[in-house]
């Protein structure tokens, strides 16, 4: 199998990649990236010189390069990760969100309808449901009902790859997880960024009053899943990943605290995000029984692993932070 994974070099495009590695090895990652801000080369550098890891450096909404990279690697399937991920900066800066998410997507599609791809696999989001109340969990049926430009552009990213399966019979499959967390997160997400200012004895700004919940997957259970997915998964069908684990924003946060041995009183409530959800849960009843998928971790010890890697990692996050990381791509990659 040659699968073509764009935004391989983001956090869970990178465990993705080291997923798949380890446990396919008879597959040959192509790895399309354009390196934004949110894109690490230096997450893969134990890849350097491995044929099975092709990293390119371009735009999913490039169709020339896209059907370029599929003739030439003989691509088969398509796992679709790039995009504008954080809702902070959707709010600050919603363009780039349709240009990427929407627009780009809809040119990958094309791209890879017109060479006859095998497989699409659309990674979407929880987020497309938008806000739950105290009870219930999403399911596949649930109404679309996104809040921010982030969940609107990977709504429409969600449908219009649908849409290809149902006017063009291309098989796609779509997958929506809920919250990530591990190795690798850029540290503008919740808990690596509140890891990082603990670390720093910053303040932690907790938005609102911390009550909202999200559902919180580790996401080498997310690799699992997708892996599953492209290979058990049925064209036109949509699944749900979700690691059964709602926890309140301040439980998390606290919990870290605790986990570095630092203070509470470093805890800041702020302003609220405008529009934010409320509660997101997700049923993942129908990917475990069609799919045969579970999770492996639980959350406190996958959040413990997590917050030892970034205590025991802190040249990788202070690389990211001062924006060293990106050196790297110049002088290891495009010196080559
Ligand atoms: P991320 O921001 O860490 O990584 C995104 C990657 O996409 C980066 O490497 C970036 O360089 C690349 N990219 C951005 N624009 C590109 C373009 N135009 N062409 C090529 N590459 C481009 O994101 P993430 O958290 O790893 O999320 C990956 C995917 O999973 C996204 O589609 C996101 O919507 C979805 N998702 C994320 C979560 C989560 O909790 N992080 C949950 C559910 C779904
Ligand atoms: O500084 C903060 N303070 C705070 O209280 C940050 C960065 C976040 N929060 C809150 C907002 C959310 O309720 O924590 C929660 C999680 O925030 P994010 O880490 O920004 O994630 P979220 O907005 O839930 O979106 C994430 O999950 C779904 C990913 O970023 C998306 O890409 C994914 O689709």
């Amino acid at each position: 199998m040659n699968v073509l994974i764009t935004g391989g070099c983001g956090f869970i495009g990178s465990n993705l990649v080291k997923y798949i590695r380890k446990n396919r090895p008879e597959w040959k990652v192509v790895n399309l990236d354009k390196l934004t801000y949110a894109g690490n080369l230096e997450n893969l550098s134990e890849f350097e010189g491995d044929p099975k890891h092709v990293f390119v450096r371009g735009d999913i909404g490039n169709p020339e390069l896209v059907e370029h990279l599929i003739a030439q690697h003989s691509v088969d399937a398509i796992m679709h990760l790039a995009a504008e991920s954080h809702v902070d900066r959707s709010i600050l800066g919603p363009e780039v969100f349709v240009a990427t998410n929407v627009l780009g997507t809809q040119r990958l599609l094309e791209a890879a309808r017109s060479r006859g791809i095998k497989r699409f696999l659309m990674v979407s989001t929880d987020e497309v449901y938008g806000s739950l109340g105290p009870t219930g969990a999403f399911t596949e049926k649930s109404p679309l009902q996104p809040s921010s430009p982030y969940s609107a552009s990977k709504t429409s990213a969600d449908l219009i790859s649908l849409a290809y399966h149902h006017t063009f019979g291309m098989d796609v499959i779509v997958t929506r997880c809920s919250n990530n967390y591990g190795r690798y997160q850029f540290p503008e997400k919740l808990i690596p960024l509140m890891v990082v200012n603990a670390l720093h004895d910053k303040p932690l700004p907790v938005y609102g009053d911390g009550a909202n919940v999200r559902d919180w997957l580790h996401v080498e259970d997310h690799c699992s899943a997708l892996v599953t997915a492209l290979e058990k998964g049925k064209a036109g069908e949509v699944y749900n990943i979700g690691g059964g684990a709602e926890r309140k924003n301040i439980e998390i946060v606290k919990a870290i605290l605790g986990l570095v041995g630092k203070p509470e009183s470093l805890i800041k409530y702020v302003k609220d995000r405008p529009g934010h959800d409320r509660r997101y849960a997700i049923d993942p009843s129908k990917t475990k029984a069609e799919l045969g998928w579970s999770p492996a971790h639980t959350f406190e010890a996958g959040l413990a692993d997590t917050v030892k890697w970034y205590v025991d990692n802190p040249t990788w996050w202070e690389r990211v932070t001062s924006g060293a990381y990106r050196q790297y791509f110049e002088t290891q990659y495009r010196a080559r």
